[in-house]
């Protein structure tokens, strides 16, 4: 009975303007949010577990924001078990800065990374397969002719939240429409003009599978939003490398940024072709970016 309901425990599927739609076992509830959070500046977001309390109807309020178990800035996600990053080989090319920055901050967290690869149809990319196979992420090569490519996807969600995430056009909406094709997402074509896609998903929601996991389309990122994205100190940046760890305490000096030290152990595994080099470059240009970060900039919110 839904009047004799004081509080009841959801979870925020989509966050937009101030208002929440909240799914709890009593059904979807579209909430306000308690005052007291917009003064702390803690807005609640897509994945976050609330305790909803006001309930009339299908009002309700949001009054408490669990403990988090993770949390992305942007996009703006909460509790996050998988993050797929959607990548194409053509159309649009694909920017393996922009990965690795996102590999790192995955690894970081300990949110468990898979490379989705698209477009294949379009245009081989054998190179992608051998860059990453060290890097600690599982790389999926996705062949619309051949489910069994991209059902492991949906195997993985299952019971978890999964955020689907890569550049505007990739195909990030595609996947999830086969992975569940009761999603029926909206997707775009390519825009010739502007050589890019034109934003198709514009909203962070998450959605349900038939199978119980919670996914997440996101609207694809520019290059520029990189700069708004979480950070990682540069003490802590080699260590969210995973094919750098064998040869961790190797280098000549104890506190070697193997960015250009000699005697670093990194620095000769790239030069003999044992961590690509596309991926230390990555470590370079992220470890220049750490560098001008303040650890009080990132660890007092
Ligand atoms: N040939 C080919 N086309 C694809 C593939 N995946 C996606 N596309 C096409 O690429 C275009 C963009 O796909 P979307 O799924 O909308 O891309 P998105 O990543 O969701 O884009 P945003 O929502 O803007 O971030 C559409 O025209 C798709 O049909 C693929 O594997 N092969
Ligand atoms: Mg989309
Ligand atoms: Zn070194």
């Amino acid at each position: 009975m839904m009047n004799c309901l004081n509080s009841v425990e959801g979870i925020i599927l989509k966050a937009v303007g101030g208002l929440c739609i909240t799914e709890t076992p009593e059904g979807i509830f579209e909430c306000k949010v308690r005052g007291i959070f917009r003064q702390k500046n803690i807005s609640p977001c897509a994945g976050d577990k609330v305790i909803l309390t006001e309930i009339s109807g299908n009002t309700a309020l949001v009054s408490e924001i669990l403990p988090r178990k993770n949390s992305l800035i942007r996009p703006p996600l909460a509790n996050l078990d998988n993050i797929v990053f959607v990548i194409s080989t053509c159309e649009p090319a694909p920017n393996l800065t922009l990965l690795d920055k996102f590999l790192a901050i995955a690894e970081f967290k300990k949110i468990k990374s898979i490379i989705a690869v698209t477009k294949l149809d379009i245009q081989k990319n054998a190179a992608l397969a051998d860059i990453y196979k060290n890097s600690g992420a599982e790389l999926l090569e996705i062949d619309y002719d051949m489910p069994e490519s991209y059902m492991d996807l949906y195997n993985m969600a299952s019971g978890k939240i999964t955020a689907f995430t890569g550049n505007t056009g990739v195909g990030k909406s595609t996947l999830l429409n086969h992975i569940d094709n009761s999603l029926d997402l909206k997707t775009g074509e390519i825009s010739k003009k502007l050589g890019r896609g034109r934003h198709t998903t514009r909203n962070v929601e998450l959605h349900k599978l038939l199978n119980g996991g919670y996914i997440a389309d996101t609207p694809g990122f520019s290059t520029f939003d990189t700069q708004r994205y979480d950070t990682i100190l540069k003490d802590e940046l080699a260590d969210c490398f995973p094919e750098f760890r064998e040869y961790e305490g190797k280098c000549r000096f104890q506190d070697c940024s193997h960015t250009k030290e000699k005697g670093c152990a990194i620095l000769s595994a790239v030069e003999s072709g044992k961590i690509p080099r596309s991926r230390h470059n990555s470590y370079l240009e992220m470890y220049e970016e750490a560098k001008h970060i303040k650890e009080w900039e990132i660890r007092e919110k």
